[in-house]
């Protein structure tokens, strides 16, 4: 059995067999291939749209064309490429937008009569997210009537944020947090140069809607800084290779490039030269790469440098970096995860959780307007239960960006079944001022309401590797997929969003029993964060990991470190007393009505309960079970639900693509191994702490 630490990397080179097609394979474009098509309008992104096309007809059939010479089944065209063909039938082309607007930068207009489905969009890559709307829909999309309507992204940027290291990091790797082997874009300090799995990348991610991704670890290291200036072609190459499935690169920077890269004293944000440095430099960036997105940076963050050094502030750095790209039409993703990880753990009265609202609160109004600032969903680190982020509420004068992880650095390294899409969408669906409210999803896509009105962008760190299966895990590959998903549409049901992912990876025609196969999918998937949350830390109380690498139980790893993440536990209760009366006053961070029922006791919600307070072993939830109860019966419950898991999926031998179904096999027998180790340590610290035997009489140690 392979464990997680002597997982092999698995290398592919540029001649290895190109990789699982994901939920992109031939079948999925069967509906599309079989039918007599017309792509009429120019532009990369459109050539992109005639290829994919082109390729399902060769298979399945069906012929595409670029004038039309006959009748046609689906016209995908730009409307503002000459006239529209003649086979697209008068009521279509005199169809108002519905809802009063266009399909704009990236959406796109779908109708269909008289026997035609036509796609319109007012720009190339709209006809590429509209044809892999068509893949989604299949055959339904080449049925009945349908009225025009028009989609859109929700979200300006939908991004993926790479934490590859171009050279190999002595601790972290070739990619920090990566569970997928290599990197798909670096090797030992060198472009890896597998074109033809960036051009498969960048399919995956233009079919979800994936705008924008960066292509280096926001840890900078000396490397990776010259990405910036002398090997900016190797940037290059990604983008070109990006590029026509409507995917801009960013980078990331370090703050210390002027003195690291240009020679300079200082990297000073008010110094003159400092400025003209960041403006040449990103200037001769934008020669080379006219579509470059802009910076992402991490400053004085976890050791990397920032403005602190020059006594100034965070509103300072950002900006400066902010009028370099602003000429250019760039961004900054300026993060705001700034705490400090030094602290002393007998120091009872910082508190990390505070540290992101307090250094970034009292700066809104202050960034430029091409600066969003980037915010971990929730106060602490991407763990699988937090409060969401009270910094999401407090700038309403900043443009916004919530960060995800989809790789799965506290939920299992792809190693543990953990879909996470119900996760994300509780926290985009949080309405930040209660009931009735503008949600997280709102402010990003600035739906009108009380609070932020600059709207944002949804950001995630991406999950993928050489590995042959993308992501180590295959079932992991819903969560890429579902990231893009919500980006483009917050409100989509997570549920449904797995159904789309199974019908498109595991296509009806191929598979043996198609019922067995979703039924078992969701069995596994559905309940997998909360039964991850069940056998790991508990009520909210977050970290317990092992610190060595963030996998398996720890549970007091951290509690005498100087990380910041303690969760208290003594003979008499466990929980991080946070309240305004007697703890840290985070609490008060949060609008009403949330400073109010994170503060009570009584109204806290369970989930979150040692998050926000320090409680007694015997405290009685909501739920009616004591504190201590509850950690050893959802203990128990999580490592049998595992087993569950693990049973259903033995169903599916000789079902499914044998390679998928062991490659799951012998991921399930290992988070069944580690899910019982978290469950016997947990139990085992907790009866020992608190001398309070399990109600039910099963064994712990
Ligand atoms: C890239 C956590 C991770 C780090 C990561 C950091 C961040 O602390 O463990 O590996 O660094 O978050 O988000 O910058």
């Amino acid at each position: 059995m392979t464990s997680p630490a002597n997982a092999p990397v698995t290398a592919t080179d540029p001649a290895s067999p190109p990789p699982h097609p994901a939920w992109l394979p031939p079948e999925a474009f069967r509906a599309i291939g079989a039918r007599r098509v017309l792509v009429h309008g120019e532009g990369p992104p459109v050539e992109t749209v005639h290829d994919e096309v082109a390729r399902a007809c060769a298979r399945y059939g069906g012929r595409v064309e670029r004038t039309a010479a006959g009748p046609v089944d689906l016209v995908l065209a730009l409307r503002d490429s000459g006239p529209l063909p003649e086979v697209v039938p008068p009521a279509a082309r005199t169809a108002p937008d519905p809802d009063g607007g266009s399909p704009g930068d990236e959406g796109f207009l779908l109708t269909r009569s008289d026997g035609v489905t036509i796609v319109l969009a007012d720009a190339p890559v709209g006809l590429l997210y509209g044809l892999f709307h068509l893949v989604r829909l299949g055959e339904a999309a080449f049925t009945g009537e349908q009225p025009a309507r028009t989609h859109r992204p929700a979200l300006r940027r939908r991004m993926l944020d790479h934490w590859d290291n171009v050279a190999v990091h002595p601790v972290m790797g070739q990619v920090e947090r990566g569970y997928a082997g290599g990197s798909i874009f670096w090797r030992d300090g060198r472009p890896r140069g597998d074109r033809e799995r960036l051009r498969a990348y960048g399919r995956l991610l233009a079919s979800t809607g994936v705008n924008a991704i960066s292509v280096n670890n926001v840890n900078v290291g000396p490397t990776e800084a010259l990405l910036l200036t002398e090997r900016l072609d190797d940037v290059a190459e990604i983008a070109d290779l990006l590029r026509p499935y409507g995917v801009r690169v960013h980078l990331s920077v370090t703050f210390a490039a002027p003195v690291l890269l240009g020679g300079l004293p200082t990297a000073d944000p008010l110094d003159e030269q400092v400025r003209d440095w960041w403006e040449s430099t990103t200037r001769r960036v934008y020669a080379r790469v006219p579509d470059f997105g802009g910076y992402v940076v991490k400053a004085d963050s976890e050791g990397q440098p920032g403005p602190f050094s020059y006594g100034r502030d965070h509103a300072d750095g950002a900006n400066l970096l902010a009028a370099a790209l602003a000429p250019h039409g760039g961004v900054v993703h300026w993060r705001a995860f700034v705490y400090d990880h030094r602290q002393d753990w007998r120091d009872r009265t910082t508190d990390r959780a505070r540290a992101a609202y307090d250094h970034f609160a009292p700066l809104d109004g202050r960034f430029a307007d091409n600066v969003v600032l980037q915010v971990k969903f929730g106060p602490v680190d991407f763990q699988p239960r937090e409060p969401v982020s009270p910094v999401i509420a407090a700038m309403p004068a900043t443009r916004l960006a919530v960060e995800l992880q989809v790789t799965q650095e506290y939920t299992g390294q792809q190693w543990h079944a953990c879909y996470l899409a119900p996760w994300w969408h509780e926290v985009l669906a949080f309405r930040l001022w209660g009931p009735g409210e503008r949600s997280v999803a709102d402010v990003l896509a600035d739906v009108p309401g009380p609070g932020p009105r600059r709207g944002g962008d949804l950001v995630a760190v991406a999950n993928v590797g050489d590995d042959p299966f993308w992501c180590g895990h295959p079932l992991a590959q819903a969560n890429l997929y579902a990231f893009g998903r919500l980006a483009w549409d917050p409100r989509l049901d997570p549920t449904a969003l797995l159904d789309e992912w199974i019908d498109l990876t595991f296509p009806a025609s191929t598979v043996g029993d198609p019922t067995l196969v979703r039924e078992t999918l969701h069995a596994v998937l559905d309940d997998s964060w909360r039964i991850y949350e069940r056998y790991t830390a508990p009520l909210g109380v977050g970290f317990m990991v092992n610190p060595a690498g963030h996998y398996g139980p720890g549970v007091d790893g951290y509690e005498y470190s100087r990380w910041g993440t303690y969760h208290f536990a003594d003979r008499d209760g466990v929980g991080v007393d946070r309240t305004r009366a007697t703890g840290t006053g985070m609490t008060g961070q949060y609008p009403p009505p949330w400073s109010q029922v994170y503060e009570s006791l009584e109204q806290c919600p369970d989930e979150l309960l040692l998050f926000f307070h320090h409680v007694p072993y015997s405290h009685v939830l909501h739920s009616g079970s004591t504190v201590i109860q509850h950690i050893y019966d959802t203990h128990f419950a999580g490592v049998a639900e595992v087993e569950a898991m693990r049973d259903r999926w033995a169903g599916l031998a000789g079902v499914i693509d044998p390679a998928v179904h062991e490659r799951v096999t012998e991921r399930l027998a290992e988070q069944l191994r580690c899910a019982t180790e978290w469950r016997d340590q947990v139990n085992t610290y907790f009866f020992r702490k608190s001398g309070v035997p399990d109600a039910r009489g099963r064994r712990i140690h």
